[in-house]
């Protein structure tokens, strides 16, 4: 099953080139839909069948999210990919850009039919140099082909794309914050409502989706939406890359069918490095709350099972920890990140987020207090729901994880001033 939707031509050589993306049934889609001017309704409801969700962390249903565009309503229209991938954990999308360009493109052409939108922008992550290159080739090869532009292949139809590079700020991967940053100002997220549908770039109607969104697009169409949902299970339709990462023997990225138990996606890669017992697992990005192996070994991916464990699939960024990983160093890195990374906008985030790394130095060193233990907790509540955008909540909740699985360990370091793992290691 593995491979099949957004790496499918990764077992060519030079899996990027419009040759390769031909050679897999690539463009045909798009060629039918030029031809035979397919309803936009039809599309959407295969799309709804799939049951495909937004792959860039939210998982909201892609079809739901096509039908918000006012398609009648007169005037320009947009249709952006978010490939500005900047969670922890998560390396799948570069490597989409990278090594099926083509099928992103198709994907946002499709889109852009659909919606209505004659303009696409694809913006990447600042340091997607490699990346960047592959998808102006492609983008190239497209316009050559007479795939993209005006009147494309004699349709009535316009579609024109273009690549845009950020400048390596994580929160331009918010989709406000980057429709600001693609206005060329300072990548801050705005309020929403209006959602981007109907107030987006230039304040005109647009619909963002994750760069794996897109790509999934074409192939669902090539097979029909039931296929695809067949890939996977009710409500979590087709397959989805895991980048799975940290001890584990072949780190890398794996499209996995939806549901797939996680312990079969950890025989996948190899299992434990040095094989080691498996301690935790944040399961979804930095953002998404770690749940201990007790958990995990029971635990199919997909939405609703990692849902109801307390955590979520995220951006699909599989970070695993063996035993003997400190879990107070892992929160104070993580609560770190999210300090530095606060566009400082929303009071609780930009406060908050230095007061939780701030109080997790502090144990780190020796220094804390019994009470600062609620404290971390009354802060991540006081964050959680109070902010402009989702990154005051995923600061938050992975604090939630740390204290109600692994308390102890920070109640070990703050009493004696060590690792819980070491003492235990050295009373084994
Ligand atoms: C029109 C409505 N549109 C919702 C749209 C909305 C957005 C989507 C989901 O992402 C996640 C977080 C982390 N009319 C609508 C509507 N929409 N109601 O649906 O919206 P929302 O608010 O649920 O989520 P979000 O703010 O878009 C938050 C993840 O993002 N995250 C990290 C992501 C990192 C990557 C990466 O590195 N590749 O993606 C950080 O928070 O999982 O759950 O489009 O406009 N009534
Ligand atoms: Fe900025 Fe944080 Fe507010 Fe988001 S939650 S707008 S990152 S201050």
């Amino acid at each position: 099953m593995a491979n099949e939707v957004c790496f499918r031509t990764m077992h060519l050589d030079e899996p990027w080139t419009l040759e390769a993306y031909k050679s897999v049934g690539g463009y045909k889609v798009w060629r039918d839909i030029l031809k035979n001017k397919t309803p936009a309704n039809d599309i959407i409801e295969q799309l709804k069948t799939s049951a495909l969700r937004g792959r860039g962390g939210a998982g909201f249903p892609t079809g739901l999210k096509w039908s918000f565009m006012p398609r009648g309503m007169p005037g320009q229209k947009y249709v952006v990919c978010n490939s500005d991938e900047g969670e922890p954990g998560t390396f799948k999308d570069r490597d989409i850009l990278r090594f099926n360009p083509h099928q992103l493109i198709e994907g946002m052409a499709i889109g852009g039919y659909v919606m209505t939108a004659t303009v696409g922008y694809n913006y990447m992550r600042g340091e997607f140099y490699e990346p960047f290159a592959r998808m102006e080739q492609a983008l190239k090869e497209a316009y050559d082909e007479g795939l993209l532009g005006k009147n494309i292949l004699d349709s009535g139809i316009d579609f024109d794309l273009y690549n845009h590079m950020g400048a390596g700020a994580y929160i331009c991967g918010e989709e406000t914050a980057l429709i600001e940053s693609l206005e060329g100002k300072k990548g801050q997220p705005r309020f929403k409502p209006p959602f981007p549908a109907n107030y987006g770039v230039f304040g005109r109607p647009t619909n963002v989706n994750n760069t794996e969104s897109y790509a999934s697009v074409p192939v669902i169409l090539q097979h029909g939406g039931q296929w695809f949902l067949d890939l996977g299970i009710p409500n979590n339709g087709g397959t989805k890359i895991f980048s799975v990462s940290g001890h584990i023997k072949q780190p890398g990225n794996y499209e996995v069918a939806m549901g797939m138990p996680f312990k079969d996606l950890l025989q996948q890669c190899g299992g434990m490095r040095g094989d080691k017992p498996l301690k935790a697992v944040i399961p979804g990005g930095s953002s998404s709350p770690v749940l201990p192996a007790s958990v995990m070994m029971d635990i199919t991916m997909d939405y609703d099972a990692i849902g109801k464990a307390g955590s979520m699939v995220g951006s699909g960024a599989v970070m695993v920890i063996e035993e003997g990983t400190c879990m107070v160093e892992l929160a104070a890195r993580t609560a770190h990140f999210y300090y530095e990374e606060s566009c400082g906008q929303c009071t609780p985030c930009r406060e908050g987020t230095g007061w939780m790394s701030r109080v997790l130095h502090r144990i780190l060193d020796g220094e804390g207090k019994i009470e600062d233990l609620d404290n971390l907790q009354d802060i991540a509540d006081n964050i959680m729901g109070r902010t402009i955008c989702a990154l005051g909540d995923a600061a938050a909740m992975p604090m939630g994880g740390f204290l109600k699985h692994y308390k102890h360990e920070f109640e070990h370091m703050i009493r004696t001033g060590r690792r819980w793992v070491d003492d235990q290691q050295n009373a084994a």
